[in-house]
Order: structure tokens, then C-alpha cells, then sequence
């Protein structure tokens, strides 16, 4: 699959329909859900977890470095890739906040890292779907809100600290992707349908970059070689 790599560099993120196929997504999701009722994690009220590449089963590890994910990173990323973690965001009946206003890039500090986020579910305005600023990713904005109203999301923005990008929502099928660099300025809508709205977000870097970051002490290579494990 070719994808845009000026759109990307342009817009800070590329949607792509039809990444995986809905029934893949909706085993993965089935597969997720047992995983976290029986870990107890299902009623974290943050809507979140995330996973370390060292603590994937097989049948997530074969999903986070899938040949159609490396076909899209290698052209947007370059020949070295790795995979860094993995974190489910679960919206529900008892999780309907939308996500806030934030770069994911205060997450983790150190060299640009690139996710993308997977729709388990078709996602739309009603029920959380992303919303962006594109281009908003060429400049760090503080995280200078706080997280009473959005539990987990401590590195937050401020309203009055976001730039006058004009936002875009963008619903998604389940099985898209849209993949987005650490600095996009990113949000969603809560979810106000009673449904779920459960979506991925897979963080990869490129390898060949010497990362300062201390958040990861190990990664899966997808493709080429790392000069950071
Ligand atoms: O609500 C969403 O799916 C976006 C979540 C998100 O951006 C994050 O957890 O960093």
C-alpha cells in the first residue's frame, strides 16, 4: 500500500482506511477484553491500558508488527523501525469523556516517535472519534491543564493554550489506522452513544535515531536494525 508521506509531513497524520479487516479487529478487541477481565483492568475508569513490548502474548505481538504496519512506517518512517507499546482506549456507558486536547510527545520527551490509531470499533462525532489539528505538529505546546474531568490524561492542554489550527474529526471504520507523529495536537469527542468506542494507539520510533527516552528499557525491531537496544 503507497501512502502519502508530503500529506503526512504536510498534516502531522494520514487516515487509512481498511488497515486491518473488521473481523481481525474484532477478534483482536474480543481477545482484549477477556485479557483485561481477567487481569481486572476493565473498569479502570481512565478508559486505558497500555502494554510494553515485553509484556505482548504472541498474538498481540504479531498484530503491533504486522506486515501492512511495516509496508506503512518503512515509507514514513525509513528502513529501521521499532515498536515501542501498545494502549487500549476504551470509551463506554462508564468511560464517556472524550479525550482532551494533548501531544503525546510530553508522554515520553526524547527523539519524534510516530503511532497510529486503530479503530476497533467504526468510530464517529456520537461516539469518539479523533479529532486533529492538522500541521499542528511542528511546534511543542505547554500541557498546562489538569485532569479532573478526564481521568489518566495528566499531560493535557490548556484551551487557552492551543494554537488557531482549524480541527478536524475524523470518523474511522473498524480496521482503519491513522497514523499521527507525537507532536499532533489530538483529542476526541466523548462518547455520547451508550455503545463502546475502542480503539488502539501502536507507538513505534525510528531506530536508527539514538533516543533519550527513558519510558522504554526494550523493543520489538520491526524492520532493519536499532542503535537503542
Ligand atoms: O480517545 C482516543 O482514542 C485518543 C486517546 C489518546 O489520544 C491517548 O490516549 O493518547
Amino acid at each position: 500500500m503507497q501512502v502519502d508521506c508530503q500529506k503526512f509531513k504536510q498534516d502531522g497524520y494520514l487516515h487509512i482506511p481498511g488497515l486491518y479487516r473488521p473481523e481481525e479487529v474484532a477478534t483482536w478487541k474480543q481477545r482484549t477484553v477477556e485479557r483485561m477481565r481477567a487481569e481486572g483492568s476493565i473498569d479502570e475508569p481512565s478508559g486505558v491500558r497500555v502494554w510494553l513490548s515485553g509484556q505482548l502474548d504472541d498474538y498481540d505481538r504479531n498484530k503491533v508488527q504486522d506486515p501492512r504496519i511495516e509496508e506503512v512506517l518503512s515509507q514514513l518512517i525509513g528502513p529501521d523501525v521499532e515498536f515501542l507499546s501498545v494502549k487500549a482506549v476504551f470509551k463506554n456507558s462508564a468511560a464517556t469523556f472524550g479525550s482532551p486536547w494533548h501531544q503525546d510527545w510530553h508522554y515520553w520527551h526524547g527523539a519524534t516517535k510516530t503511532s497510529i490509531w486503530i479503530a476497533l470499533d467504526d468510530a464517529s462525532p456520537e461516539n469518539g472519534c479523533l479529532k486533529v489539528m492538522p500541521g499542528s505538529h511542528l511546534s511543542v505546546v505547554e500541557m498546562r491543564g489538569d485532569d479532573s474531568d478526564a481521568p489518566g490524561f495528566g499531560s493535557r492542554s490548556n484551551e487557552k493554550d492551543l494554537p488557531d489550527f482549524p480541527i478536524v474529526s475524523l470518523p474511522a471504520s473498524a480496521g482503519d489506522g491513522v497514523v499521527f507523529s507525537d507532536l499532533l495536537l489530538h483529542s476526541s469527542h466523548p462518547n455520547q452513544s451508550g455503545e463502546d468506542r475502542w480503539a488502539y494507539i501502536s507507538t513505534y520510533r525510528d531506530a536508527s535515531v539514538r533516543d533519550e527516552s527513558t519510558l522504554w528499557s526494550e523493543s520489538i525491531v520491526l524492520s532493519g536494525q536499532s542503535v537503542n537496544v
